[in-house]
């Protein structure tokens, strides 16, 4: 993958560096990697070692969390930040919606995502990836409960449309599929019910170029 990107400036194109500090496993860092592909600008990826962070790493984010992106001067933290800015940057193709009505659709199902419906999986991944609280079986049975609620009420909402926030694929579907997938297989959760439309909302996400190129061994890769 290529380092640099070319803008359109003041004085004509100028060459700028795009480096997303991410790890491969994490969700949030592959919703950027889908974001910078579906723009067709090229990136440097630095894979961050999550459970032995490098110095390079920790210089650009102190708090120790991908995704990080550093843009030529620029360094920006947070996935939905780094992905608007993106989205403003480099408008084409459009991911965010159109007009202020979609925008705000797309908006908000990313925080409900991000604020309300992730955070069972912020408590499992404690106990059982990082293993920073012991390990609880009836704090696992309720979170996994409350995420397979969440499914519940996607299966639904597909059953009616085709794309979580507008009737295009847009910013809310890249945030939720690599969440939802490397849930499903890393957690091995949600995935012993059955639940058709959300599969074929999964099959629709899994075939676009973007996801494909960047999605983690094993985590629906064409091959
Ligand atoms: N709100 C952040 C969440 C990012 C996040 O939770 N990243 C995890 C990996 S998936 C992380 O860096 N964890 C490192 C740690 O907790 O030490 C975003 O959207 O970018």
């Amino acid at each position: 993958m290529g380092l640099v990107s070319r803008e359109r400036c003041h004085y004509g194109l100028r060459v700028v560096a795009i480096k997303l500090y991410s790890t491969t496993y994490c969700p949030y860092a592959w919703r950027s990697r889908i974001v910078l592909h579906e723009k067709g600008v090229e990136f440097e990826t630095f894979e961050v070692d999550l459970r032995d962070k490098q110095e390079d790493f920790l210089e650009v984010s102190p708090r120790g969390l991908v995704p990080v992106m550093v843009h030529d001067d620029t360094t920006i933290a947070e996935s939905m930040t780094i992905n608007e800015y993106l989205e403003e940057f480099y408008p084409e193709p459009p991911l965010m919606g159109d007009g202020p009505i979609e925008r705000a659709a797309v908006r908000s199902a990313i925080v409900d995502l991000n604020f309300n419906r992730s955070r069972p999986l912020a408590r499992l991944a404690s106990m059982l990836f990082y293993g920073r609280e012991k390990r609880d079986e009836s704090v696992i049975e309720q979170q996994s409960a409350r995420w397979n609620r969440y499914l519940d009420d996607l299966e639904q909402h597909f059953s009616d449309n085709e794309w979580l926030a507008t009737d295009k694929f847009s910013m809310a579907d890249l945030s939720l599929y690599p969440t939802e997938l490397v849930t499903r297989i890393g957690f091995q959760l949600g995935g012993d019910r059955e639940r058709p439309a959300l599969d074929s909302w999964r099959e629709r996400v899994q075939a676009r170029e973007s996801v494909q190129a960047t999605a983690p061994e094993g985590f629906g890769t064409a091959a």
